[in-house]
C-alpha cells in the first residue's frame, strides 16, 4: 500500500498500513475505549447523541481530502493520517543536515523526541476540555458546528501523537499515551503541561480569541515540527496543518463578526465614541475596548507557549535535527546557525535592553517573531472592518513583555504599550489592560443560546459564507430531532 491509500474499513482509518502492523494496531485498539470514555466524560457536554454536520479526513491528497456528513461525535472516524512520504528527503538543518531523514527514532534523541511529542499531544485534549461547555451557549447552529469540528479534529490530532508514541516508543510510549488521557485542563493535581491550556474558555469571545491566537501557536509549532528529521513526525504534522487552517479561520472570522456587529450597532445608535462603553453595552454588543483587552490577554498567554527567549532546549532540538524553524527550507543561511546571532529584548535590572544573542539559543524567540508577523494579519483584517464603519478605533497587539509568565519578562510590570510600571500603577491599571470581572460578567450575560437554523445571537454578525455551500438556514446540528 502506498502512503496516500487510506484503509477506511478498519476501526481506525489510517494510511499507515495498520492492518499488517498487529502490535501497534493492538495497542491502539486497547487505547481506543479509554479515549471514548474520556471523550464522553470531558468532551462536549450535552451534544454527544446529536447529529452534527462534520468534515472527516478521508484522504491525504491536496484535493478532496475530506467529506462532509452528519455524524454523532462519539462515532466520528478519528483516523491516523500522515502526509505522503517525500522520496529522497534529507534532514534540512542541524548537525545531521543533508543526511537521509530517519524512519526510526535515533537512540540518542529518543527522550528529546518523546518529550516534544508528549507536549504537542497534551495540548490537543486540553483544548477540548477547555471548550466543553460552550455548546450550551452557542450563538448559532453554524458556530456550534464549527466548535464541534474544531473539537473532533483536535481529537484526531491527539490520535496522531498517540500513534507516534505507540509505534515508536514501546512501553514508555504506551504509558505516555495513557497519561495524555489522565491529565486534565485546570486540574490542581494533574494539570495540562503548558500554561494557556489550563486557562478556562468561559464564553464564545474567549473561544474565538483562543482559536485565533492559540491555534496559531499550534500552526507555528507544527510548522517547526514538520521540518523534523524524524520523518514520521514531519509527515504527521504536515497533515495536521491541513486541518489547523480551518481552526484559525473560525477564530479570526469569529472575532471579526463580533467587531462587525458592534460597529453596526454603534452606527445605528449614532454612537461615535468607542469608549462610551455603558451606552454601547446597552445595545447588547461587546464594546471595542473590551475586545482589545481580550486580545491583550490571549496574545500574551499565547506568547508564553513559545517558551523562554533564550533556550538550550530549543538549541539542542535544532542541532539534533528534531525541531526546525518556520519554513526552514525556504530560509537562506547555513541551517546550522552556530556562528549566527539574532536580536532579542532582555529585561534586566528594571530595564528593557536590546541584545544580539546566539541564533541557536534564540530559536524560540525567532519562532515567536514569525508568529507575531502571522498574527498581525488578523489584526489588520479586524481593523479594516472598523475602518469600513469609519469608527475611530484601532486594535493593536500588546508589547511582547506585557503580562508574561514565561521568559525574560516574567517578573516585569509592563503596559501593553511597553511602558515599565511600578507595582502600584500596575495594580491600578490592570483592569484597563486585561478583561475585568465586570467585563467577563457582561460578556457572559450575552451568552444566550440560539438554535433556530439560520438565526444568530444579537452580539455577532452572521458569517459571509456557509459551510460546504449549504443554504443560510441549514441545520448544522440536529438538536431537535436526533
Ligand atoms: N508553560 O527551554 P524552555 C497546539 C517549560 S499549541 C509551562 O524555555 P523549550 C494547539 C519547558 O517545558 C502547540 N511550562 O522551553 C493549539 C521546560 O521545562 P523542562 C503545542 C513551560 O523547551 C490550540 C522549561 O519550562 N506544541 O498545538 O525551549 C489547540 C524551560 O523551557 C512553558 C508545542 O508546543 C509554558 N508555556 O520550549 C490545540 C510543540 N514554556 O523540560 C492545540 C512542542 C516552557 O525543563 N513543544 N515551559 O521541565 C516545544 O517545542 C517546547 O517544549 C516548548 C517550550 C515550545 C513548549
Amino acid at each position: 500500500m502506498n502512503s496516500t491509500q487510506v484503509e477506511y474499513d478498519t476501526i481506525i482509518p489510517n494510511n499507515v498500513n495498520l492492518s499488517s502492523d498487529k502490535k501497534v494496531l493492538k495497542a491502539l485498539e486497547k487505547w481506543h475505549p479509554g479515549y471514548i470514555d474520556w471523550w464522553k466524560d470531558l468532551g462536549p457536554v450535552g451534544f454527544q447523541d446529536m447529529l452534527v454536520y462534520l468534515r472527516t479526513a478521508i484522504n491525504v491528497d491536496k484535493d478532496g481530502w475530506a467529506t462532509f456528513d452528519y455524524v454523532k461525535m462519539p462515532e466520528y472516524r478519528w483516523g491516523i493520517l500522515l502526509a505522503p512520504k517525500k522520496e529522497g528527503r534529507t534532514i534540512p538543518f542541524g548537525d545531521h543536515k543533508g543526511e537521509p531523514v530517519w524512519q526510526e527514532v535515533p537512540g540518542e534523541y529518543r527522550s528529546m523526541l518523546r518529550r516534544l511529542i508528549v507536549i504537542q499531544g497534551d495540548t490537543e485534549p486540553a483544548s477540548i476540555e477547555q471548550q466543553r461547555f460552550l455548546g450550551r451557549t452557542a450563538p448559532s447552529l453554524y458556530d456550534m458546528r464549527n466548535l464541534f469540528q474544531v473539537n473532533v479534529e483536535e481529537g484526531r490530532h491527539l490520535w496522531a501523537m498517540v500513534y507516534l508514541l505507540q509505534k515508536y516508543f514501546g512501553s514508555d510510549g504506551r504509558e505516555e499515551a495513557n497519561q495524555l488521557l489522565k491529565r486534565q485542563s485546570g486540574s490542581q493535581d494533574a494539570p495540562r503541561m503548558l500554561g494557556a491550556f489550563n486557562e478556562s474558555t468561559p464564553d464564545w469571545l474567549s473561544f474565538f480569541m483562543f482559536t485565533a491566537f492559540t491555534d496559531r501557536d499550534g500552526k507555528m509549532q507544527l510548522e517547526a515540527l514538520a521540518q523534523s528529521g524524524f520523518d514520521p513526525l514531519s509527515r504527521t504534522c504536515r497533515f495536521m496543518l491541513t486541518e489547523e487552517a480551518h481552526h484559525m479561520f473560525v477564530g479570526e472570522n469569529g472575532v471579526r463578526r463580533v467587531i462587525k456587529k458592534t460597529c453596526e450597532m454603534m452606527i445605528k445608535a449614532e454612537i461615535s465614541d468607542p469608549y462610551d462603553i455603558n451606552k454601547i453595552r446597552k445595545l447588547g454588543v461587546i464594546d471595542l475596548p473590551t475586545i482589545q483587552k481580550k486580545i491583550n490577554l490571549h496574545y500574551s498567554l499565547s506568547l508564553d507557549l513559545f517558551g523562554s527567549e533564550i533556550s538550550t532546549n530549543a538549541a539542542n532540538t535544532y542541532t539534533a535535527g528534531i525541531k526546525g524553524r518556520f519554513w526552514e527550507t525556504k530560509i537562506k543561511d547555513d541551517h546550522i546557525l552556530k556562528n549566527d546571532t539574532y536580536p532579542i529584548l532582555e529585561y534586566s535590572d528594571g530595564k528593557i535592553l536590546k541584545k544580539q544573542a546566539s541564533a541557536l539559543l534564540s530559536l524560540n524567540m525567532r519562532l515567536r517573531d514569525d508568529y507575531t508577523k502571522d498574527t498581525a494579519v488578523s489584526i489588520k483584517r479586524w481593523n479594516r472592518t472598523i475602518e469600513n464603519f469609519e469608527i475611530n478605533f484601532e486594535m493593536k497587539l500588546p508589547f511582547e513583555g506585557f503580562n508574561r509568565k514565561i521568559g525574560t519578562f516574567m517578573n516585569a510590570n509592563i503596559s501593553p504599550l511597553g511602558e515599565l510600571l511600578t507595582d502600584e500603577i500596575w495594580d491600578k491599571e490592570t483592569n484597563n489592560f486585561l478583561p475585568s470581572k465586570d467585563d467577563n460578567v457582561f460578556i457572559e450575560s450575552l451568552m444566550k443560546p440560539v438554535s433556530e437554523p439560520g438565526k444568530y445571537a444579537d452580539w455577532i454578525s452572521p458569517p459571509d459564507l456557509s459551510i460546504d455551500n449549504k443554504p443560510g438556514d441549514f441545520e448544522y446540528v440536529k438538536i431537535h430531532d436526533s
